[in-house]
């Protein structure tokens, strides 16, 4: 594989060998951050043979290495995509000029913040999942959880290495901190909400890679055009392993449907206790799990107007996914965008904001449609097997925490109602204690190759043209 070498301590693709004093910084990081993995990646399963995937280049055929690994001895390795020839910005107020391979002083800490803050999530997610591995339905299901925590590793990784190499001190600090804050802690949070929400049964992951993984290719997607090339050229390749993990949230959520309906199928009829009964999870509990997982992943865009957007746009760090083909405009120096907000008496009005400070918002609105597309499959679903259920993802004015919308009682078809209604409706809405105490006794391994629980159909196809009994993962 051309420019990659795994001789090295660290596999990459950016010549570190050339650069002693990057290196050695980078390998005076990596025990720390194995120190973290074994603390706070996938409880006790160091010693178990997993079939995975490893980035071993950055070619769209052949970029990746199959074979069983002990995941402490996974090779987290720094590669950027293939650099574009006079690659030139492509929006802002810099449009047409050539990319900056070094960050400019004057915008070193917006930098800083979006990269810090990208970085933040990686680790974040691997924590959150932390106790998954011991309650996995199948061995199948168990090797794709830790097949996306060691990527979100390696996705620390990715920043981490542009925090050394183009940051300096400061960056090597904000390295150590990403270590250092935790999901869910008190005292040291992740810096973004949903990343301290806790995922303590599959269903969550399932939304949680569908819905959040999803806000990481939107994010991924709009930070590949920026004008800094080192940060574009990350993030187009990290993209290239994101597509499995929104992959699995798909597959998993339309799984547990299949299995509800076929649950359904055989008692005739569609009552949630019934199904209950039978030791699958019924379709208006999925439908509150969907609730959560979107409304919280709907503030990872930040508020609908935004000065740090604006900014960000105008001078090329951040854009829109797919810049070059989505868009006409470019610069949106004098465009405006019509946005719906609240009134402050209970009421809705129009207001028309600049362009560019409505990027967030743009960005959601792009996320939104994406989302859709795994609704619309898994209601055909529903609707072949004849049942009378429609899953439907809520307003994006709904229980929201960042933003216009912030704390407003809405409903999830976006009505603003009064707060004791609100109050009052909300566990019906999101999943209620008694919901997660179920679905949390689901929970039990299964660890026979091939064999799925109660909970969740088995997948159409296997990992890499195995079977689907293959032993993806060897307990010893
Ligand atoms: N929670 O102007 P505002 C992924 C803060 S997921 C807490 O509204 P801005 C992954 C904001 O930081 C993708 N705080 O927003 C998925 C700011 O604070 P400061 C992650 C929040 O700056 C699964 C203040 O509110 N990558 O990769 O325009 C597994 C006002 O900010 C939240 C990125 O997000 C929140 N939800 O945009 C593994 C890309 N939202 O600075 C991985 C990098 C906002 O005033 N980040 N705040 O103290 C960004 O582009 C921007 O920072 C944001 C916010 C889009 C997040
Ligand atoms: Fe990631
Ligand atoms: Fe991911």
């Amino acid at each position: 594989m051309a420019g990659i070498d795994y001789s090295e301590k660290i596999p990459n693709n950016v010549n570190l060998a050339n650069d002693r004093t990057l290196q050695r910084a980078l390998e005076h990081w990596q025990p720390h951050f194995l120190d973290w993995w074994r603390e706070m990646g996938p409880k006790d399963f160091a010693n178990a043979d997993v079939y995975l995937r490893t980035a071993v280049g950055v070619d769209a055929e052949g970029w990746a290495h199959y074979g069983a690994v002990k995941m402490p001895d996974y090779r987290w390795g720094i590669f950027l995509a293939d650099a574009i020839p006079d690659r030139r910005i492509g929006f802002g107020d810099f449009y047409g000029q050539p990319v900056w391979q070094q960050v400019p002083g004057e915008y070193r800490s917006q930098f800083r913040r979006l990269i810090v803050t990208q970085g933040d999530t990686e680790p974040a997610s691997v924590e959150q999942q932390h106790l998954l591995g011991h309650t996995s339905p199948s061995l199948y299901d168990l090797r794709n959880l830790f097949q996306v925590n060691v990527e979100e590793g390696r996705h620390l990784w990715a920043m981490v290495y542009l925090l050394h190499a183009h940051f300096g001190r400061d960056g090597r600090e904000e390295a150590e901190e990403l270590l250092a804050r935790h999901s869910g802690d008190r005292d040291k949070p992740r810096i973004l909400g949903t990343f301290n929400e806790p995922i303590e049964d599959w269903l969550s992951f399932f939304c949680f890679t569908y819905f959040t993984d999803r806000d990481g290719k939107f994010q991924l997607k709009s930070l590949a055009e920026s004008s800094f090339d080192p940060l574009a050229r990350t993030c187009r390749f990290m993209l290239t392993e994101e597509a499995h993990h929104m992959f699995v949230g798909e597959t998993g959520i339309g799984r547990v449907t299949k299995r509800a309906l076929e649950v359904m199928k055989e008692l005739g009829n569609d009552d949630p206790a019934a199904v209950r009964r039978q030791g699958a999870i019924d379709l208006p509990t999925v439908q509150r799990y969907l609730n959560f997982w979107f409304s919280s992943s709907l503030d990872l865009f930040g508020s609908e107007v935004s000065s740090n957007a604006a900014s960000t746009f105008a001078n090329g760090i951040k854009g829109r996914p797919d810049e070059t083909t989505q868009y006409q405009d470019h610069v949106c120096a004098d465009a405006t965008c019509d946005l719906e907000e609240p009134d402050g008496k209970g009421g809705l009005k129009r207001e028309s904001v600049p362009m560019r400070n409505a990027m967030n918002e743009v960005l959601r609105n792009a996320y939104i449609r994406d989302c859709e597309i795994g609704l619309k499959r898994w209601n055909m679903q529903i609707k072949r097997a004849g049942a009378d259920f429609e899953l439907k993802l809520p307003s994006s004015r709904f229980r929201r925490s960042i933003g216009i919308w912030a704390n407003l009682p809405a409903s999830p078809d976006g009505t603003l109602i009064s707060r004791e209604a609100y109050e009052r409706q909300l566990p019906d809405w999101i999943p209620s204690a008694a919901d997660k105490a179920f679905v949390k006794g689901l929970m039990q391994r299964v660890a026979t190759p091939g064999k799925m629980a109660s909970w969740i159909a088995p997948p159409d196809r296997g990992i890499n043209n195995l079977p689907v009994d293959y032993e993806y993962v060897h307990l010893s």
